[in-house]
């Protein structure tokens, strides 16, 4: 007789002596050491191509058209990032996705006083029309299809697309791409939004109301779990409160007036893929069984309606500074991961992540593992090939039902605007940060080269430096120059058009941040109607108008919004109960407030317009956790701002966090200001993204700790009370201090 599971629970338990074998996975689920067919009886997941479509949205997937390989990129001005297309495109690369750099996000113009540490660094520095048409010279806009990733500035960029591929001799009906256009989640964990909740969602329903008239082959948004996932979100979190943002944009684009199947098949999904191998390929394919249901739930008739088709990104907070070339075995993993799930495209990351941008050889290596997967390994010949394996398909359940679960909890809460507003989903994915950091810290979840296997050596990479400065000088030169010949009257009157248009749609509740109930059947939506954004934002940029001036037009109307992080408490000390180092930090606390009659105090900086919180939030829990009083800088403050706060608030020390390449303007500015105020005894640390061919750069400028990706957070703390004069023991083998 065949043998069968409680023979081989039988035998195993023998093998490893009784010891539990079940894994406890953050998603809370209970993952068996062994699936068969008694655990997967009963699920059946269909046919790819068919309703729910768990097994993708095709029925041939890749055998009859593979993923696109669809590589993030932008840095510095139009004219390189257009070069570095090009060369990508002619090496294999198949469509585009554009990264803008963080002024553009925020709607400044270039030569914005808030800007100057930002422009051309993390991205393109994109102003005006002539800006895109660079942009894409030589790049036929009715061929290659592109993404844009915008959320915050997505009403003047979008504009310009469509004009830029006017002057091409393109018409805006043969436009293929993707624009991001997803503010949920900008709320809850990226933070690229301008304005206040409520006309940020009208912008994305007057888009979608926009392209499902004109533009019939763009997707109009691209619902993002990825920045959740690199924020530390269970997967779960990353699909239940992605599905509920999809679920939230398709409800307020109904109650402008759309009919469903008139714009849902251009709604798409984007996910981030990290190094949970089956979780990450179960993850998925729960989307889109979730997501068929949530819009046959609407109503939706078409089938394409209730189809998922997906972009997925590698993850970039499992990349290390450490060891670097490790990095390529990562994605080359979650790259796997994501074509096994059956993503449409794909970005895989480049192994100098965790330091800087990607140079063209990073970039050759990020795109020839799509390239080696997709043409080497014969893994495109069959379509969804782990279907029925008892494993998968029981995970993929699993998350489904857990994910259902939250979803009612976010629909109790009066669906995804209100349930933002409330801050719990931010909080929910924070204490899951905290909780994994601590996990790393503890070396319970092995990083190799990093928390286990460290050499004590690192070797030389080199990395992709971007001179802001000069790219800052050529941008105001262009935008002087589009100024004085545009017609300017014409110009102002698009603007004052747009400007007014923005306060009639917005009432009777401008500015507001309350979840809006359904419009009246016969209130005349402000998406369809005469005050469309866009179609306004359209004609201010065919006459010139900047992206600065289009952004404040409508700020004028709506306001610029403003948040104040609150990271969550508790989370460290729990992990840490009982671990003698971190005891050893509390009695150092300790110690320093005896000495200085109150707790030491650190104030945690955002600078720039990077708002990238994670690590930030995870450094300011983690610190009030050991006993420092902790305040936490507002987002996007300028140098001067962060001096300002910092004197008010008495800080012995200045924790400030960079991950978007701003810190060799931004942090040495604010030690100046600090000089200047007479308080250079307040102690500058940074930490984040930071190459360490900077680091001699900042101490010279006179950073007294540099704590890049894979720092220790309770290491940290150790050297933070030696900088305030502490005389802390060094750690067991001392090997993990950061720096
Ligand atoms: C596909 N097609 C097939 C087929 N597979 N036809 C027949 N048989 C098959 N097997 C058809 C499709 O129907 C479609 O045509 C066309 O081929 C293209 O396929 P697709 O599946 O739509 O792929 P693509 O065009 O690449 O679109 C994928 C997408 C889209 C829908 C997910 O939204 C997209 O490209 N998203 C990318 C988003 C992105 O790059 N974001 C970067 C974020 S970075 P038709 O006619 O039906 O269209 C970021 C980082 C940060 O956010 O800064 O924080
Ligand atoms: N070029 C290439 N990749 C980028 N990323 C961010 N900005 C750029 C850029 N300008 C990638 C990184 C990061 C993720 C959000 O996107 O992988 O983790």
């Amino acid at each position: 007789m065949m043998a069968d599971k409680s023979d081989w629970e039988e035998r195993a338990a023998k093998e490893v002596k009784g010891r539990d074998l079940t894994w406890h996975t953050p998603e809370g689920i209970d993952v068996q050491p062994l699936y068969t067919a008694e655990d997967a009886e009963w699920l059946d997941p269909g046919m790819p191509g068919f309703a729910p479509f768990t097994r993708g949205p095709y029925a041939s997937m890749y055998t009859g058209r593979p993923w696109t390989i669809r590589q993030y990129a932008g840095f510095s001005t139009a004219e390189e990032s257009n070069a570095f297309y090009r060369r990508n495109l002619a090496a294999g690369q198949k469509g585009l996705s554009v990264a803008f750099d963080l002024a553009t996000h925020r709607g400044y113009d270039s030569d914005h006083s808030r800007v100057v540490g930002d422009v051309g660094k993390a991205g393109v520095a994109i102003d005006t029309v002539r800006d895109m048409e660079i942009l894409f010279d030589q790049i036929p806009l009715d061929t290659m299809s592109v993404s844009m990733t915008m959320n915050g500035a997505v009403i003047p960029v979008l504009a310009f697309y469509i004009v830029a591929a006017e002057r091409q001799g393109v018409s805006q009906d043969k436009l293929a791409g993707t624009i991001q256009n997803d503010i949920l989640k900008e709320f809850m964990v990226r933070n690229t939004y301008i304005y206040p909740p409520e006309p940020s969602m009208r912008i994305v329903s007057d888009i979608i109301a926009y392209t499902s008239a004109n533009m019939p082959k763009f997707n109009s948004i691209s619902i993002s779990g990825y920045h959740m996932h690199e924020a530390g979100a269970t997967a779960v979190q990353e699909l239940a409160f992605t599905i509920a943002d999809g679920k939230e944009y398709a409800k307020r684009a109904m109650e402008a007036g759309l009919d469903i199947d008139a714009f849902a098949p251009r709604l798409s999904f984007f996910w981030g893929i990290g190094m949970n191998f089956f979780m990450e390929i179960a993850k998925m394919r729960a989307a889109r069984a979730l997501w068929h249901d949530v819009m046959d739930g609407l109503g939706a008739q078409n089938p394409k309606s209730k189809m998922l088709r997906t972009h997925c990104q590698t993850s970039g907070v499992s990349l290390q500074e450490q060891d670097p070339y490790n990095n390529v075995i990562r994605t080359t993993i979650e790259a796997m991961a994501a074509v096994l799930g059956g993503t449409q495209s794909l970005h895989t990351n480049a192994l100098d992540e965790a330091i800087a941008l990607p140079t063209d050889f990073s970039a050759r290596i990020a795109r020839n593992t799509q390239l080696v997967i997709q043409e080497e390994t014969g893994i495109t010949n069959v379509a969804d090939p782990l279907g029925g394996s008892y494993y998968i398909e029981s995970l993929t359940a699993a998350l489904v039902e857990k994910a259902k679960a939250m979803l009612d909890e976010v629909e109790a809460a009066g669906g995804m605007t209100a349930y933002v507003a409330s801050g719990a989903p931010k909080a929910a994915i924070e204490t899951a940060a905290a909780a994994k950091q601590a996990r790393v810290d503890r070396g319970e979840t092995v990083i190799v080269g990093v928390n286990k296997y460290r050499r004590d050596e690192e070797d030389d990479i080199d990395t992709l430096d971007i001179d802001n400065h000069a790219v800052r000088a050529s941008q105001i030169a262009r935008l002087e120059k589009v100024r004085a010949g545009r017609d300017e009257a014409a110009c102002q009157a698009a603007l004052d058009a747009l400007r007014e248009g923005a306060q009639q749609g917005m009432s009777p509740r401008a500015g507001g941040d309350l979840p809006q109930q359904s419009a009246k059947p016969n209130e005349t939506p402000a998406s369809a109607g005469v005050h469309n954004l866009l179609a306004l934002a359209v004609d201010a940029a065919r006459h010139d108008a900047t992206l600065g001036e289009i952004s404040k037009a409508m700020e004028d109307a709506f306001g610029r919004y403003d948040t104040v992080p609150t990271p969550v408490r508790g989370v460290y000390a729990a992990a840490y109960a009982g671990d003698p180092r971190y005891e050893q930090v509390l009695d150092g606390v300790e110690a320093v407030e005896r000495r200085l009659g109150r707790k030491p105090k650190i104030m945690v900086a955002k600078m720039g317009q990077d708002g990238h919180d994670r690590g930030a939030n995870v450094i300011a829990s983690a610190f009030a956790d050991m006993g420092f009083a902790v305040v936490s800088g507002p987002l996007f403050q300028t140098p001067e701002e962060t001096r300002d706060m910092a004197l008010a608030e008495d800080v012995d020390a200045i924790g400030a966090s960079s991950l978007a390449a701003g810190h060799k303007t931004l942090i040495p500015e604010l030690i100046g200001h600090l000089r200047e105020a007479g308080r250079a005894d307040i102690k500058v640390v940074a930490g984040g993204v930071i190459p360490p061919a900077d680091y001699d750069f900042l101490r010279e400028a006179g950073v007294q700790g540099i704590y890049g990706p894979g720092s220790n957070v309770v290491e940290c703390a150790a050297d933070v009370l030696r900088l305030l004069g502490h005389n802390m023991p060094p750690a067991d083998g001392d090997a993990e201090t950061a720096e």
